[in-house]
Parts: C-alpha cells; structure tokens; sequence
C-alpha cells in the first residue's frame, strides 16, 4: 500500500495561436467568447486531462473531506450541533458525487479515479491531512476551511466546461451554508468561557495556515495556472483568491475578538489588502508527498470503507445482470 500522493506535477507553456491547429484556435475562440464547452464536443487532449485531474481531486477533497467532520458527529455538544453537522457531512459526500459524475462525462469511471486515489495516483486537497481534535475545530472547518472553498468555488461556476460550472452553482449554495454553521460555532465558543475562548484561539492557530495553503502555491510555482486560466478551466490565481480570504478573514476574526496567527497581519492603505506572512511551503509539499499529519490515516480509512463497500457494489451489479436478462427474455 502506498499513502503518498506521488504525483508528478508538469506544465505545459501555453501555446500561442499559431502554434495551434486550427481546431485548437477555434476551440480557444469559444472558449475566449465566453460559451460552455460540453460533453461531447470536440476538444484538446490537455484540457480534457486537466479537467480530469482538477474535478477528480476536487471530488476525492469532499470525500476524504468527510472524515474530519465525521470524527464529531458521535461527540457533537447538543442533539441540534448533531443533526446539523450530520447534515454538512452528508452535503459533503453528495458534492463528491456530482463532481464524479460531471468527471465521467470527460471519459473517466469513477471506479478508475477511486482506484487512483487509493493508489496514491491522485491527490485530494492537503486540508484534510490535518486532525480535529476539539470541538472548536469543527467550527474552525466551516468558517475558515469551507470559507476557503468557497472563495475558490464561487468564480468556477463560470468554468468554461459545462458540467463542472453547473455542478458549482449547486456546490456553493451548500457551501456558505456550511460557513454559516462555522462560524455560528465559532461565535458560540468565542463568546463562551475562557476555556472555550482558548480552544476557539487554539483551533484559529492551527488551521489558518492549512486554510491559506488549500489556494495551491505561489503563482510562481503554480505549474497548471497559465494554462487552466486561459482555458478558463481556473479563473483565478492562487495568489489572487488568497489574499481575497485572507482579506474576508481578517475582519471576522476581529469580530470573533480573536486574533490571526500572524503578527504581519496589517491592513495596508496603499493596496486596500491586508499583508500577511506566506505559509511554510515546504509543510505543503511535505503533506503532499504524504507526510502530513493524518495522511496515513485518511487513505487508510477510504481504501477501508471501498474495501467494505465491496459487497454492496456486487449485489446491486448482480441485481442488475438480472434484470437485464429477465427483459432480454421476454
Ligand atoms: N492540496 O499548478 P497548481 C472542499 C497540487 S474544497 C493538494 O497551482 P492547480 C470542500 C495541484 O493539484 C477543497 N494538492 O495546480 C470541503 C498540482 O498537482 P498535480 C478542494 C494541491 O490545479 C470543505 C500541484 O499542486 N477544492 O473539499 C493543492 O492549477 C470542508 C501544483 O499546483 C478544489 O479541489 C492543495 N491544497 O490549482 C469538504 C477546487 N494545491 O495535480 C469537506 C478545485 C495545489 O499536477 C469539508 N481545484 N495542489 O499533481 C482548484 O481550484 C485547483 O486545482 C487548485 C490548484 C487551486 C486547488
């Protein structure tokens, strides 16, 4: 069993319009005048695999993105955080599927991208590396984790492929409902006792660089922007949407009465943004090749439930087989 995800990021220069065919030009104009590139239209290998790599690890995130919650439901404080939380966590798993499906109309099963997944052929959003150990966290995760999401969510749903946009406007109305919860909690326990105080402040203090670190690297290092952008597969830079959460953050956290991990946090006049410090990227590219806290444990537990799973999908492809031989006989 391999738990790194040893996947070989490499960008391509984006090619000029003459080095395009003129299918590829063609493409680029539709693309470039705004219309939806749908399934089973004509369109360049790079694009169809990038949507692939993107909406499949984009589908495994909610998946994988499940188990931290999902360590909460049983110890949730009231029956109400209970239920609501019960409820995110199941709105997590049917993003996953509508984001497997709009990957199957590129070409791909979902039992292929799971397949590479569990492989560690595929990776899953570094966030979920990290463990929930106090209830605070669960607030942490809406507000700031699916804060971040939703940041980068939003502009996808004017993504140029037809099925992943759709998939988004749906997504997101979810998604800020699960902020909302976040950041209820968070208000909860920072308005709470001094204990409660200190783990809303702990919970802040662990996941604010994880949460900056969701938006992928530097521009700089970002192999796959220039291309997705002009394909309009991305519509912004990882740059670009990090500092808008950071922007949105830092007033919330002020609200909160609690205080950002980051001493360079500063409003600064001249550009309207806040500054703030870079996260540790070699952290990031250490949780990506597998080395984050609950890496391990999170393939683990996925490979676990498919491998438990097993017997479900044998008897509903069973069922299946037979009813089709029942209707082919008659
Ligand atoms: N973690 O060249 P770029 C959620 C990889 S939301 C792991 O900049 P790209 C909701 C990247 O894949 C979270 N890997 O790449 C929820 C590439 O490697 P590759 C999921 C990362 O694709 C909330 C390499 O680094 N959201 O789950 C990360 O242009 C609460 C180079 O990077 C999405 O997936 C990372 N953070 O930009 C659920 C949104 N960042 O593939 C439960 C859609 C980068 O060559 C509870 N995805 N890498 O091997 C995107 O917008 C983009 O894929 C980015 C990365 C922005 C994530």
């Amino acid at each position: 069993m391999m738990y790194a995800q040893m996947v070989k990021s490499t960008g391509n220069a984006v090619k000029s319009p003459t080095e395009m065919t003129e299918q590829e030009r063609a493409f680029q104009a539709r693309i470039d005048a705004g219309e939806k590139i749908e399934p089973k239209e004509w369109m360049p290998d790079g694009y169809r695999k990038t949507l692939i790599r993107q909406i499949g690890q984009h589908a495994h995130s909610e998946i994988v993105g499940q188990l931290p919650e999902g360590n909460w439901i049983t110890r949730a404080p009231t029956l109400e955080r209970k239920a609501i939380l019960l409820a995110k966590v199941q709105d997590e798993a049917g993003h996953g599927l509508y984001l497997y499906c709009a990957a199957e109309t590129l070409g791909v099963s979902r039992d292929e991208l799971l397949t590479a997944l569990h492989e560690g052929r595929m990776k899953y959003s570094s966030i979920f590396n990290y463990p929930t150990l106090t209830w605070a966290d669960i607030g942490a995760v809406g507000w700031l984790v699916d804060g971040a999401a939703i940041m980068n969510q939003v502009p996808l749903q004017r993504c140029s492929y037809g099925p992943y946009s759709r998939a988004m406007v749906r997504i997101c109305k979810e998604e800020s409902f699960h902020q909302r919860q976040g950041y209820d909690i968070m208000m909860k326990m920072a308005n709470g006792s001094d204990a409660q105080r200190a783990m809303a402040q702990d919970a802040l203090n662990r996941f604010w660089y994880p949460s900056l670190m969701m938006f992928g690297p530097s521009d700089a290092e970002s192999v796959h922007s220039a291309q997705s952008m002009a394909w309009k597969i991305k519509i912004d830079t990882n740059d670009g949407l990090r500092q808008k959460f950071v922007d949105q953050t830092v007033p919330q956290a002020e609200y909160l009465g609690l205080t950002i991990p980051d001493e360079n946090v500063k409003y600064n006049e001249e550009t309207g943004h806040y500054d703030y410090s870079d996260p540790d990227w070699s952290e990031f590219f250490d949780v990506l090749r597998g080395n984050g806290p609950c890496n391990k444990e999170r393939l683990g537990a996925r490979v676990k439930a498919w491998e438990n799973g097993a017997w479900v999908r044998d008897g509903l492809m069973a069922n299946a087989a037979k009813r089709s031989a029942k209707v082919a006989a008659e």
